[in-house]
């Protein structure tokens, strides 16, 4: 484990304001915020803005981390040299998304070894889709396409927020994720249009993954914490069930077209609404999967101590000039 913790000086050297918020500064904040500024990193803002920025700025980081690590082992099984490429440029894609969060997130005042050791130790939660195994190759096609579509639903939205440092490292992350989107489709098409065998993994691995990727957009609006405030301060620019109806409309009719089908009976489009309507997925569930519980919480995180520990003495190398300057040269 690193031995950080909350340093609110860094990395900007800034005093931590007073826990109680000032009410004017706090009408000024909220009026920029309503008429469309950027918050910046030495801009005055209310405590609770940045908590709640930092636990969803690394929430996310994390999910970047983690999420890498389902595809990350098909790399050397993925089908074809073509394949194996493309996934290698995703999954280094996505923990250069982790480091741009990280350093977005630290820019509020948490040190990214505080962020760590906080996933490390179960404290800080991650995307709840990464906490199932990856069983088949069609797996992998589902995650590119459908997870990578649920991923951009929302940053394309959030990128247009209130907080410069996430909306910019967001810009960046959906000009990335679009490509995994292409190639996500690109493979997911291959299976869906392929022999009976492939067909009939592609759908085996929908049935697996839909309630997860139900799950992903967050608890249904009445139950959600954090949405009424977020989406006030701008942090969020829709809400968790508006987010999931967009992803809705745009992907079921994708996959239908296909022939292939989703395990829902009820999930269909009400035209004079334009909501969609489906079974309620289970909350419980969901909730199980963020607290640790889900089939591979305990795996993801031993893998990631395991890297931890594995590149201590890189980072201690790194951060020591000294050690470098012994090194021999040749
Ligand atoms: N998983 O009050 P709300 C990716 C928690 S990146 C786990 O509605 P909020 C790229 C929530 O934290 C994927 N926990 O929460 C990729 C809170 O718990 P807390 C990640 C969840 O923040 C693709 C509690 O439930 N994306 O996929 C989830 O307003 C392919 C109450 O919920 C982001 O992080 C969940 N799905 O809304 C990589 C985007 N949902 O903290 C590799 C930024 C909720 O009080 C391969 N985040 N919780 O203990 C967000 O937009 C929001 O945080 C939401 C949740 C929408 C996820």
């Amino acid at each position: 484990m690193y031995g950080g913790g909350y340093i609110f000086d860094e990395p900007n050297k800034r005093p931590m304001q007073d826990t109680i918020d000032d009410p004017v500064k706090l009408a000024e904040f909220e009026q920029r915020i309503a008429d469309g500024h950027k918050i910046e990193p030495g801009d005055w803002m209310p405590n609770d803005y940045r908590k709640q920025l930092i636990r969803m700025i690394e929430q996310h980081a994390h999910s970047e981390i983690i999420g890498a690590l389902p595809e990350g082992t098909w790399i050397t099984r993925a089908p074809g040299f073509k394949r194996k490429l493309a996934l290698i440029a995703k999954v280094q894609d996505e923990i250069g998304h982790g480091q741009l969060l990280y350093n977005a997130a630290q820019t509020l005042g948490k040190s990214r070894e505080a962020m760590i050791n906080d996933l490390l130790s179960g404290k800080s939660k991650y995307s709840n889709v990464f906490n199932y195994p990856a069983e088949t190759w069609a797996d992998v096609t589902v995650i590119g396409f459908l997870i990578d579509a649920a991923a951009i639903v929302n940053q394309v939205a959030n990128a247009k927020g209130s907080y410069g440092p996430y909306c910019r490292a967001l810009e960046r992350i959906c000009y990335e994720e679009s490509f995994h989107l292409k190639q996500g489709h690109d493979a997911f098409i291959e299976l869906a249009t392929g022999t009976p065998m492939q067909r009939q993994m592609v759908q085996d691995a929908l049935n697996r993954w839909w309630q997860p990727i139900m799950h992903f957009f967050g608890p249904p609006d009445k139950t959600s914490v954090h949405s009424e405030k977020l989406m006030k301060w701008k942090v969020k620019m829709a809400s968790n069930d508006d987010m999931r109806n967009q992803f809705l409309d745009a992907y079921v009719p994708k996959i239908w077209e296909l022939g292939l089908t989703l395990p829902d009976e009820n999930l269909k489009k009400d035209e004079a609404t334009g909501k969609w309507l489906f079974s309620d997925p289970d909350w419980d569930l969901f909730m199980k999967v963020i607290n640790g519980g889900g089939p591979c919480n305990a795996e993801r995180l031993q893998v990631r101590k395991w890297a931890e520990e594995s590149g201590r003495w890189i980072r201690k190398a790194l951060m020591n000039p000294n050690a470098a300057r012994s090194f021999p040269v040749a």
